[in-house]
Parts: C-alpha cells; sequence; structure tokens
C-alpha cells in the first residue's frame, strides 16, 4: 500500500460512521418487536459488500426476505451465482429492478408470511392483523424506493446519495401491509477496506470520507482485473499503467475535456468523471464482488 491509500484509509476510519447511524441501530433493535417481517435490501451491484454484516446479531431470530435491488445494472451471471449461494443459506432471495419492473413476487412472498400468521392467530381464536415489515440495508441501495412502488406512491424521500432518510417511519401498502422505512446502517467498525472502497464507490459510504483519487484509482484498477473491454471502449484504454497511473488520467483527461486553463490536466475533474460514470451505469452492467 503505497502513503496515498493509507493516509485514505485512516481518514475513513476516523470519520465514515455518523452518529444517527447508532441511533439507528438502537431504534431497529426495539422496534423488531413490533414487525412480523424484514426485507433486508442489498445492492446487486455488491451483493456481498452491501450486506450489513452483523444483521444475524441485529435481527436475531426475525423472519426475513433477501430484496436485491439495482439488479438491472449488475452483471447478472456473476450476482446470481451469490444469490444461488445465498438461497442454499436458505434465504428467501427476491432480485428487483425497482426502475423499470415489478414487484409482484415480493408482495406474493410477504401475503404467504401474512396468511400463514393469520392461520395461526386464528387456530388461537384471535383475530386477523396485518403485516409488519422493517425494511433495513446499507445507505443508497433503495430503501425507499422499494417502498414507494410497493405502496404505488412516493410516500418517501429518495436520492442517488447515501443518508436520505433521516427516521424511521411507517407507510401504508394496501390494506393489509404496513412497511417501516429506515435510514442505511453500517457498522461501527469496517476493517475490509476494498469492501470500504466498493460501498463508496457506489454511494453507500459518503465518498467524501475516502481520498477522492485513491477511490477513483480503485475503480480504474477493479474495472481493469474484472472488466477490461469497458475502460477501452469508453476513455479508449487498453491497459491500465499500474506504476504510472498518472498517464492514464491524462488519457481521460484529454478524451474528456478535463483540462484546466493553459492545458494541464484537472486530476479532481478526471476522478470524479471516474466515479460518476460508475454510478451511472456508464461503465456497463457490473457487479464488484467475487
Ligand atoms: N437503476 C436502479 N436504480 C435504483 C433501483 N432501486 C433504487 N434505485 C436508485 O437508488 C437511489 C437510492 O434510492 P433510495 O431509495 O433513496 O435509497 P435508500 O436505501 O432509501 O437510501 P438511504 O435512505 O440514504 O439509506 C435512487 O437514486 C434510486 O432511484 C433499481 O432497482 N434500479
Ligand atoms: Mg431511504
Amino acid at each position: 500500500m503505497n502513503e496515498n491509500q493509507d493516509k485514505g484509509l485512516h481518514k475513513s476510519a476516523i470519520n465514515w460512521y455518523p452518529g444517527h447511524m447508532a441511533k439507528t441501530r438502537r431504534e431497529i433493535k426495539e422496534m423488531k418487536q413490533l414487525v412480523d417481517l424484514v426485507y433486508e435490501v442489498i445492492d446487486a451491484r455488491m451483493p456481498i459488500s452491501s450486506k450489513i454484516h452483523d444483521i444475524d446479531d441485529l435481527l436475531k431470530d426475525k423472519k426475513r426476505i433477501l430484496v436485491v435491488t439495482k439488479y438491472d445494472m449488475c452483471d447478472k451471471k456473476v450476482t446470481d451465482v451469490i444469490l444461488q449461494q445465498y438461497e442454499r443459506e436458505g434465504y428467501i432471495v427476491i432480485p428487483i429492478d425497482l426502475v423499470h419492473g415489478k414487484c409482484d413476487k415480493l408482495l406474493q412472498a410477504s401475503r404467504q408470511v401474512l396468511q400463514e400468521m393469520n392461520q395461526k392467530r386464528k387456530e388461537k381464536g384471535l383475530k386477523d392483523k396485518i403485516l409488519r415489515v422493517l425494511v433495513v440495508g446499507v445507505p443508497n441501495v433503495g430503501k425507499s424506493t422499494l417502498i414507494n412502488r410497493l405502496a404505488g406512491e412516493k410516500k418517501a424521500k429518495t436520492g442517488n446519495q447515501p443518508g436520505v432518510t433521516k427516521q424511521m417511519n411507517w407507510i401504508r401498502v394496501g390494506k393489509d401491509i404496513e412497511l417501516l422505512d429506515s435510514p442505511g446502517i453500517l457498522w461501527p467498525k469496517l476493517e475490509n477496506q476494498e469492501q470500504a472502497r466498493i460501498l463508496a464507490a457506489l454511494s453507500s459510504i459518503k465518498e467524501e470520507i475516502l481520498d477522492l483519487f485513491d477511490l477513483s484509482t480503485f475503480v480504474l484498477e477493479k474495472i481493469s482485473e474484472l472488466y477490461p473491454d469497458r475502460l477501452q471502449e469508453r476513455y479508449g484504454i487498453t491497459t491500465l499503467n499500474h506504476d504510472d497511473i498518472l498517464e492514464t488520467y491524462q488519457t481521460i483527461a484529454k478524451r474528456r475535456g478535463a483540462l484546466l486553463r493553459g492545458g494541464e490536466i484537472d486530476y479532481d475533474k478526471v476522478a470524479k468523471i471516474i466515479l460518476q460514470d460508475l454510478k451511472d451505469g456508464k461503465l456497463g452492467p457490473i457487479t464488484l464482488d467475487r
């Protein structure tokens, strides 16, 4: 690891876990008694890195469905292998494209849980209940978007950056389901720096927290390792020169007009272009976990 990277990591180790996440974690622990089911939301482009790493502790034995959003943006072949592994571990896994697709399968699975619950209540002579579902996940995976899709209208605020939802919030879906939206959470110690960078590159950690140049270089290296053709298509780069990465930035700068007055390279602008292209799907469908 070079000195610059080390600096970037050090910065992240100090600042990346904001106080409101600790608060949300406490609230989730309190609210979990009230819910019958949990939608654990993960991002299809990082199905391992975006999974809350201590979710089993946090939710103990709550019934869970793994909802995999942004399926339209992922490399399906790679993501599917990981999802099959989750299924083997016993998860109900439902991949969703929240922009173009439907949520029928998720609703069906949820109503099945509700039916079983009410059947048991009936046997005990109790009245039917509505289904209460807690929606959890790391920031920016699409929890609120999912809720809006299920509700059929925009009831929760959404946006392509981490930390949009600020508090827990109940939202009604039809006559029989109530969803509890929650602010995205991470965990206090993010030991795995590769995971931290993947989360930051796909906007689940505020990117300002990591060094911008460090993060965009990580993206270039990752894409060159996993999808080398994409760098060629987008930026005209055939091979990444790991010993002189600035050369790669220069090539991108010239192609995309990221030059300062006097013709100098605007490295910050190049770094932002790379990160924005990744987020916007301009580098094609990608999955960064293996
Ligand atoms: N392409 C695509 N974009 C999606 C999908 N789901 C969500 N998004 C986008 O992802 C971004 C984040 O969505 P939100 O619903 O605000 O995410 P969140 O998990 O509620 O985020 P926090 O409240 O910050 O924790 C938005 O720009 C959504 O439009 C999907 O399936 N496909
Ligand atoms: Mg939200």
